[in-house]
């Protein structure tokens, strides 16, 4: 047995108790830290490992790179209280857009894309769903800044900030070499038309003398971002345009302009279309450095809508105010996407609404004439203008187009990346419903376009009033 044991009693017992003692303890002990091995965490651990969780679940995404500054939030939201995304910065009408490396190019004649639908003569495609967007951003005077017309606007997604809002701007400086394929071969095919002398060649003493402007404009910038979704106020526009003169008018003040363009909006009462209008188109126009001024020829009374008819009479009309050698012809609800889609005269007549939002981004069909287009005071009186007797919606364009192609003429196109469109979304209008007699009618046109035009017009004015941002003509057109 054990040493402890020839002890005598007394101790003997005491050592046994002793060891009994620490035997319990360890034991003890190992039972303790064993069961704390098995414990679940203490609440306190727990808490503080799932607030670290919901710490970083909450933490708010860091902002797209940029918008420190103020961009983001509340900022990014329509003036309509939609919202916008966030990290999209407001672009000016005619500011930059994200880049595509395509260049520009000028189709110069009936070329369309591959792919578009042809229709017939005097029947229009279904609308494809237009995406709104909302007003670009402040305009900009020509002289700024600007950027390369390569670059290729946003196309998917793409928002915009209400207007007012600042833009970015990627700060490289204008240059247009992307438009030289739209113009190449052109220079034998422009219309003809002399340059403007600055003061009809007197120069005053101490006055600098004007060069005229580049075929193509330093200032042009590419594609564009239009939207619709927040009303634009005139006093925005007025703002924005500062060197316009009374009457809508407007000529470069360092170059005498290529061109005198005198643009005329057939209108009856589309008057928040006509806000968009102004404010997408004066920036743009200036940018273009054309000499020109905007006409709204106002339908007076509730007669039937005759487009063609108001067309004539803006032609008319500019022409006793201006020496106009250029005439582009829009509807009100029609915005260029692309400034270089310049709104000036080429060689023939030009349909500029080429690929419209509208139509799927597409020619709707070849013979197509309608929305925008520019004809040179040589090439309008070619087709004594325009009929006058188409009442109601359709076929005018189609007979012009006619009157074109029996003088000889071809239609001119910009590419359909460059003659990109939105049309403002609208119901068809009272006193506009489709003219049952267009079809009859566009087969006619050789016999009479020689009686029916520019040469047969009568008219009643009503009204003449030179406003801020265009020349208010109000005229009665009689009836069918
Ligand atoms: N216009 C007016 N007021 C009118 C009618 C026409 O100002 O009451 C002018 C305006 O410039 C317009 C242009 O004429 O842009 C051409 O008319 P439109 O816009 O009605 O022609 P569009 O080819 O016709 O756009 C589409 C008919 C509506 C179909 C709606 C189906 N969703
Ligand atoms: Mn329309």
């Amino acid at each position: 047995m054990l040493g402890s044991c020839s002890l005598p009693s007394s101790l003997r017992r005491l050592s046994c108790e002793l060891v009994w003692l620490l035997c319990v303890l360890q034991v003890s002990a190992i039972l303790f830290f064993y069961a704390r091995s098995l414990d679940p965490p203490s609440a306190s651990d727990q808490d503080q490992q799932e607030n670290m969780a919901e710490k970083t679940q909450e933490r708010p995404a860091e902002p797209p790179r940029g918008e420190e500054a103020g961009e983001s939030g509340d900022k990014a939201q329509k003036s309509g209280g939609n919202e916008v995304e966030s990290r999209d910065k407001a672009q000016k009408p005619g500011e930059k857009a994200e880049e595509s490396g395509e260049k520009a190019e000028e189709s110069g004649g009936n070329e369309v894309e591959s792919g578009e639908k042809a229709q017939k003569p005097g029947e229009k495609a279904e609308e494809s769903g237009e995406k709104a967007q909302k007003p670009g951003e402040n305009a900009e005077e020509s002289g700024e800044n600007a950027q390369k017309p390569e670059e290729k606007a946003e196309e998917s997604g793409e928002k915009a900030q209400k207007p007012g809002e600042k833009a970015e701007v990627s700060g490289e400086k204008a240059e247009v070499s992307g438009e030289k394929a739209e113009v190449s071969g052109e220079k034998a095919e422009e219309s003809g038309e002399k340059a403007q002398k600055p003061g009809g060649n007197e120069v005053e003493p101490g006055e600098k003398k004007l060069q005229e402007c580049p075929k193509i404009s330093p200032l042009l910038m590419g594609p564009l971002r239009v939207e619709f979704s927040s009303p634009v106020k005139e006093e925005l526009i007025k703002k924005e345009n500062p060197r316009l003169q009374p009457g809508g008018r407007f000529r470069p003040k360092d170059c005498v302009a290529q061109q005198k363009v005198a643009i005329i909006i057939p209108f009856r009462n589309r008057e928040e279309h006509l806000k968009y209008w102004l404010y997408y188109l004066h920036p743009i126009l200036q940018r273009q450095q054309l000499d020109y001024g905007v006409y709204v020829i106002n339908q007076d009374g509730d007669a039937t809508f005759n487009r063609a008819k108001l067309l004539n009479v803006g032609y008319t009309e500019a022409l006793k105010e201006y020496d106009y050698d250029c005439f582009v012809f829009s509807d009100v609800d029609l915005i260029p996407m692309d400034d270089r889609n310049t709104y000036r005269c080429f060689s023939q007549p030009r349909h500029l609404s080429v690929s419209v939002d509208k139509f799927g981004f597409k020619l709707p069909y070849i013979e197509c004439f309608g929305g925008v287009s520019s004809m040179s005071k040589d090439q309008f009186l070619k087709i004594n203008g325009f009929p006058n007797n188409y009442w109601g919606w359709g076929g005018e364009d189609d007979d012009i187009f006619n009157r074109v192609t029996s003088k000889g003429m071809t239609i001119s196109r910009p590419s359909g990346e460059i003659g990109k469109c939105r049309m403002i979304r609208h119901s068809r209008d009272k006193k506009n419903e489709p003219n049952p007699q267009r079809f009859h009618r566009i087969t006619h046109t050789k016999e009479t376009m020689s009686s029916d035009g520019i040469s047969s017009l009568s008219y009643s004015l009503v009204k003449t009033e030179k406003l801020d941002l265009y020349t208010w003509i109000s005229v009665d057109l009689g009836g069918p």
